[in-house]
């Protein structure tokens, strides 16, 4: 059995099963991209919530030790590449580990695989950052700012994003040819936009195709395990 004592992190989170990649992880869209690509990729795993986003938890020394950015997910694999354990904190950098690790999801050529990343970029940089500041200013502390500015900003820019989402998914069941690792962190954020109650504002009705990729993602069983687990 692997001994996994020398991480910080599993004293506040102890591993059952050391032998497996343990998740550090919380009901959020970032949170739930890993344990749905690891349902999907058949990748044995162990979920530990961590209860919560609040400083006392993200800025302990032993979730630090995983995720020196303060935020979940982040992963500890004890099998890792170098044949040593591996841990790991960005959710892109996880997913394009997962798609290598177990050779799934991340296209069949080397001009694929730079189609899904660019893909996966465009959500990591684009759509998750807008949409989190949508929420904030259109829902949670800044929706009280009388200053329209800021939530008509990013509304605009969720829009904006949608748009870009509905017209690359014309024609096209997935964002980057078969499904991936892109559709596995673009859809989590989507259905985000329930929670900040902002389907209305954004119109999101009239992108029909980004509606109806929503539902395809949610369909599929792989993915309704992942967001099961996701606490
Ligand atoms: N770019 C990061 C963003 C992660 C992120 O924003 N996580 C949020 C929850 S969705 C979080 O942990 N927030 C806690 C905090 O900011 O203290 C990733 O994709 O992993």
């Amino acid at each position: 059995m692997t001994d996994l004592s020398d991480f910080l992190v599993t004293k506040r989170w102890p591993a059952q099963n050391p032998d497996i990649l343990q998740v550090y992880a919380f009901g959020t869209p970032n949170g739930r991209k890993v344990p749905i690509a690891l349902e999907e990729m058949g990748i044995k795993y162990e979920y530990h919530s961590t209860g919560g986003l609040s400083d006392d938890i993200m800025r302990s020394p032993e979730f630090l030790s995983v995720s020196p950015n303060n935020k979940i997910p982040a992963i500890l694999d004890p099998n890792g590449p170098d044949g040593a354990p591996i841990t790991l904190f960005e959710s892109g950098a996880i997913l394009q580990y997962l798609a290598e690790k177990s050779g799934k999801f991340a296209g069949s050529t080397a001009s694929e695989k730079f189609t899904v990343y660019q893909w996966l970029m465009w959500q990591m940089a684009g759509q998750g950052p807008m949409f989190g500041q949508l929420g904030f200013f259109y829902k949670f502390a800044g929706a009280s700012m009388e200053d329209p500015t800021a939530r008509n900003r990013y509304i605009g820019e969720g829009k904006r994003i949608l748009n870009v989402l509905n017209t690359q998914l014309e024609g096209r069941d997935w964002v980057a040819g078969d499904y991936s690792i892109a559709d596995m962190a673009i859809a989590p954020w989507l259905k985000t936009l329930e929670f900040y109650e902002a389907k209305d504002v954004l119109e999101y009705g009239n992108y029909k195709n980004v509606v109806a990729y929503e539902q395809r993602f949610y369909d599929r069983p792989a993915v309704q395990r992942g967001v099961e687990v996701t606490v």
